[in-house]
């Protein structure tokens, strides 16, 4: 890791603060500009967020639960409610500044330590692989979290196509690079531009783990990592690498974007732990966008009994 990059201001959570946020959102709704909830007009002018979602489709997921009985958080909140720094440090800046983003042509590349590299046009990867829908509480570091309808496929099944070597211990994502889409990656003095994330082999092919290729039932958004995201539910939200152009199998522990920054506050497992603190952010409790209290953290986030087989015999308080 570079020295640069331990003088940068790391997560300032809440540029716009959730109060003036949804004082704004209302102050909208009530002038007309927005539509609530899941009653989107396919031409609403919700900042260019929505504008692919069919209102019928997203309709159809009204009254779903995930399986602790938490009720979804709405199209709207999900799409404009966002972390995503290649467009802006500021939650309700991405859907607007992510508009013109083009998803497409797309292709992923899966190298490395494989028996099989191949390219994949993202079209192919839709099609080879069936779509399923699953439903996760997303937790992000900074105390906030969503309950999302992602359709995706198990990140597992690609794998397997392209078949790791004995070698492959781990996997390594990475973001598009392209300033001309991401204009803040022009600025490489501030942040360890394109976006990497990481996964231990194993974790990888659990079967929670997903890559995320819609939401609501409708193709992914700009502003939620479209084309393709990765999404592991039991870890902190910012492993949720968005944008994918590059998946490589790798022998050793790779890097993490968050890391390279601030290797102290972001460990590479960054496991979901309500008993280990944070140094700027609570741990113990989030609160769940669209209510008002505090609801306390889940280990794993709440799947524990599908991941917490991953990590025995680790020290917890270090996976952070
Ligand atoms: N490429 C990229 N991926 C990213 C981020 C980012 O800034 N760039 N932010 C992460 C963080 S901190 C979170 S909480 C989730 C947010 O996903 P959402 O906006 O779809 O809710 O995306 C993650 N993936
Ligand atoms: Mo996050």
């Amino acid at each position: 890791m570079s020295d640069i990059y331990k003088s940068v201001p790391v997560l300032p959570s809440e540029i716009t603060p959730k109060s003036l946020y949804f004082n704004r959102r209302d102050f909208l709704k009530a002038a007309g500009l927005i539509t609530g909830g899941a009653v989107l007009a396919a031409c609403a002018p919700t900042g260019g967020s929505a504008a692919s979602a069919d209102p019928a489709t997203v309709a159809a997921y009204a009254g779903k639960k995930d399986e602790l009985g938490d009720p979804l958080n709405s199209y709207d909140d999900i799409t404009n409610y966002n972390n995503y720094y290649e467009f802006s440090t500021a939650k309700d800046a991405v859907a607007p500044l992510s508009k013109n983003f083009k998803p497409h042509p797309w292709s992923v590349e899966v190298s490395g330590l494989v028996s099989n590299p191949k390219t994949y046009a993202i079209e192919d990867l839709v099609k080879m692989f069936p779509q399923e829908d699953r439903i996760y509480r997303l937790r992000c570091v900074e105390a906030w979290s969503m309950v999302i309808p992602w359709q995706g496929f198990p990140l597992a099944s690609l794998l397997k196509e392209v078949q790791p070597t004995s070698d492959a211990k781990y996997v390594h994502f990475t973001t598009l690079m392209d300033t001309t889409q991401f204009p803040a990656e022009a600025d490489t003095s501030s942040y360890p531009w394109p976006y990497h994330e990481g996964l231990r082999l194993d974790e990888a092919m659990n079967d929670l783990a997903i890559l995320a290729t819609g939401l609501y039932g409708s193709p992914l958004p700009a502003q939620d990592g479209a084309p393709i995201r990765l999404v592991v539910p039991w870890k902190y939200g910012f492993k949720g690498i968005k944008a994918i152009v590059k998946i490589e199998l790798v022998a050793d522990q790779p890097n993490t974007f968050w890391q390279d920054i601030n290797a102290h506050e972001y460990g590479f497992y960054a496991n979901v732990n309500p008993n280990v603190p944070h140094p700027r952010w609570l741990q113990s409790a989030e609160r769940r966008i669209g209510e008002l209290g505090m609801r306390p953290t889940l280990m794993f986030n709440g799947y524990g009994d599908k991941v917490a087989s991953l990590y025995q015999g680790m020290d917890l308080k270090q996976s952070y």
